[in-house]
């Protein structure tokens, strides 16, 4: 895909749906008594995997617009699909789902794309076999395809290595079907959507500062979910307005959850012109419409415990550096290199294509900001954060930037190229 410079940005959105709320809504409400009605759903493919995976487990779900709803088999009544489950491009699929599979009473085979298959499995496949789990990697690379065959769990107590909210909450839910309380310390926070989902549902789940504990659960009753609009997307807009001349843009009606809103502090540290206005919470999650006008921004030091509450913003919050005065550095954030790309070595080389000045490190990157981006072929490595990212970058950089692999972007917005040409300044 071809992109320009633009002229600037005005007018107001509603970016889709939160995916980690959606995912979590399918799974839920899979596991749950009744029937679960779900509204302002991502159509991402990534949540369609995930209706993909629970459908062929004999699971109802009927798909409407952004309107779902789920009709639970309650917590033993999943069946044993005849296919391979094909998580595609969805590593949240793919931990989470593997937390539920290990105590059903069937095997199954877990399989994704060529990024999935090299995402590390091993950081759920350690805890939840101390909990009676049996997983194998088919390749014996500690990545899918996964087999899993379900078995009697036990409660443990996990001290997490890394702060991620896939491996936190594959264990919380394999400790649904356990025989005690199970819980996990975590080196930081990292997204408490699954807790907050379960406490919907009816889960006795209870957080104590980093350790989330879970009892075993005799039911989950359905709960309807209004997913809030996700944070990660209104991101691309934020930086947006933040970064093109003449601009103003309202993101309605979109989630702030605490353990996600790292980019709001981050935008104050770099003095952006934003302003938060809190509405009321939806289920259980506070939602916000924030407003981003053209800014004069400085770098800043972004790293420790804000990092598990920003971590899919980096890539657009690199590019906000690009324009910043002074540098950026992005520290305690590994992580980034085990996500659907590795995006510290991607970001620094597509960024250093467009001219920017930027050194990757072994945990982040440092980004000296004032230099003018121009032009070049970008090779997202089909990650749809990627794309999103040098979209925004494109048009605020001198001659024609192409993106390769731009459709990508349908992993979680597939509307994401439409919805900002429609607040492009003609
Ligand atoms: O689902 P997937 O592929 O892992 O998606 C990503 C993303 O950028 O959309 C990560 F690449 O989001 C993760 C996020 O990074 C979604 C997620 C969740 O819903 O629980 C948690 C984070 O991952 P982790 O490993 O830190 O728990």
């Amino acid at each position: 895909m071809k992109i320009n410079r633009v002229k600037g940005f005005s007018g107001e959105i509603k970016v889709p749906g939160d995916k980690s709320i959606s995912h979590r809504s399918i799974m839920l409400g899979s596991l749950a008594k009744g029937t679960t009605k779900v509204t302002g759903f991502l159509t991402g493919a990534d949540c369609l995997s995930t209706i993909d995976c629970f459908r062929k487990m004999g699971v109802d779900i009927e798909l409407h617009d952004t309107e779902v709803t789920v009709k639970g088999l309650g917590l033993h009544g999943l069946k044993a699909p005849t296919d391979t489950l094909d998580v595609g491009n969805s590593g949240t699929t793919t931990r989470l789902m593997s937390g539920i599979l290990a105590a059903q009473n069937f095997s199954c085979r877990v399989n994704g794309d060529a990024s999935i298959q090299k995402r590390p499995m091993k950081r759920i496949i350690t805890p939840l076999s101390m909990m009676g789990a049996d997983i194998k990697s088919e390749a014996d690379n500690g990545c899918a395809p996964l087999i899993i065959t379900g078995s009697k769990l036990h409660g443990i107590h996990y001290d997490s290595p890394v702060a991620s909210a896939q491996v936190k909450s594959a264990i919380l839910l394999a400790g649904l079907y356990a025989d005690g309380e199970t819980s996990v310390t975590e080196p930081a926070i990292s997204r408490n959507h699954t807790e907050l989902m379960f406490k919907e549902f009816g889960v006795d789940i209870n957080t104590v500062g980093k350790t989330a504990t879970v009892k075993p659960a005799e039911e989950l009753f359905a709960r309807d979910i209004a997913v809030p609009g996700d944070i990660s997307s209104a991101a691309y807009f934020m930086v947006a307005a933040a970064i093109t001349p003449n601009s103003c843009i309202t993101i309605k009606n979109v989630g702030v959850n605490p353990t996600r809103d790292g980019i709001i502090r981050v935008f104050e540290m770099m003095g952006a012109d934003m302003t938060v206005d809190a509405s009321s919470d939806t289920t259980g999650e506070p939602v916000a419409d924030i407003t981003v006008k053209t800014s004069s921004l400085k770098g800043c030091t972004i790293g420790g415990e804000l990092i598990p509450t920003l971590i899919d913003e980096i890539p657009a919050l690199a590019i906000m550096a690009c324009f910043a005065e002074g540098d950026t550095i992005i520290k305690d954030a590994a992580e980034l290199k085990v996500k659907e790309s590795n995006r510290i070595e991607v970001m620094a080389d597509n960024l250093s294509a467009m001219g920017a000045d930027i050194e990757a490190t072994d945990d982040g990157m440092i980004i000296h900001g004032g230099r003018q981006l121009h032009g070049a072929t970008i090779d997202s490595k089909l990650d749809h954060r990627i794309a999103m990212s040098f979209a925004i970058a494109a048009m605020n950089a001198d001659g024609e930037t192409d993106i390769l692999g731009a459709e990508c972007v349908n992993i979680s917005y597939p509307s994401f190229y439409e919805d900002i040409k429609g607040l492009e300044l003609k």
